[in-house]
């Protein structure tokens, strides 16, 4: 059981593998910060990193980045009021069209996204909306499926960071454009489960655009000695807060100009 294992404070590599056991067994736990009550971000930030390495040790690649309560819907239900940044593997793709693997997760939610693929290298300093959107070969609508480790949800951003910023899953929808001529911040998405309305948003609530988003996370990664590489996906936040999906329900999220993406019940 993953609430039997002891993490003591500072030990970076045990909190990485108790949290990769308790998304391994599918069993929710308490919040890290219990055991370990003065990590701080950039304390989280190193047992992230080291639950990535643990990850890719055992054969996952890494394929972007994901940013994490971008929205003020977000932000307001989580008492949170700064972005986060979190690491995106192969094994969190859901292809299209195949039903969400209920088996392996704990309480999932899902929140519409806008996705940029990365086509050329970008990493900050400096890095600014418009020169992030240059770096874009394309757009795609997307939905993450989030699914915190921690019992009910309930963490402080330090342990949610940790955590990955609650990484689980996700969902490419199946149209690519190219960045020039979309209206990004106008670009809207209606959420449906089960058929019903449950949200709606704008790119606009992305931090005013998802490109800032995208700014945010190169130049949060330059600080870092990292950076976004080609062929990278960013998944730039929720557009609407996330909802929970319950067993068996059906989610879809439609978009204005990137087509929409499905999840049947699983
Ligand atoms: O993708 C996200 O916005 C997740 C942020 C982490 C907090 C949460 O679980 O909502
Ligand atoms: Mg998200």
């Amino acid at each position: 059981m993953a609430e039997a294992l002891e993490i003591r404070p500072g030990d970076t590599r045990r909190a990485a593998a108790v949290l990769l056991e308790a998304e391994r067994s599918v069993t929710a736990r308490g919040p890290i910060t219990a055991q370990w009550p003065t990590l701080d971000l950039p304390g989280a930030y190193t047992v992230q990193y080291e639950a990535l390495q643990q990850r890719l040790a055992r054969g996952e690649k890494l394929i972007g980045v994901k940013l994490g309560l971008t929205s003020r819907a977000k932000q307001l239900r989580m008492g949170i009021d700064s972005p986060s940044l979190a690491w995106l593997t192969d094994a969190m793709v859901l292809p299209a069209g195949e039903p969400l693997p209920r088996e392996r997760l704990i309480h999932p939610r899902a929140e519409p996204e806008i996705v940029f693929v990365m086509g050329e290298r970008l990493a900050g300093p400096g890095v600014t909306a418009a020169t992030a959107l240059r770096a874009v070969e394309r757009v795609h609508a997307g939905v993450e499926i989030i699914d915190s480790r921690f019992q009910d949800f309930s963490f402080t951003l330090a342990d949610a960071v940790a955590d990955n910023s609650s990484s689980a899953l996700f969902v490419l929808g199946p149209v690519g454009r190219s960045p020039e001529g979309l209206d990004l911040a106008h670009e809207a998405v209606l959420l449906e489960v089960d058929g019903e309305p449950v949200d709606s948003a704008t790119g606009a609530a992305v931090q005013g655009h998802p490109a800032e988003a995208l700014a945010l996370a190169a130049n949060a990664l330059g600080e870092r000695g990292l950076a976004l590489e080609p062929g990278q996906l960013v998944l730039t936040g929720g557009m609407t807060d996330a909802v929970h999906v319950r067993p068996g329900a059906s989610v879809r999220a439609s978009f204005s100009t990137l087509g929409a993406v499905s999840i049947a019940g699983g």
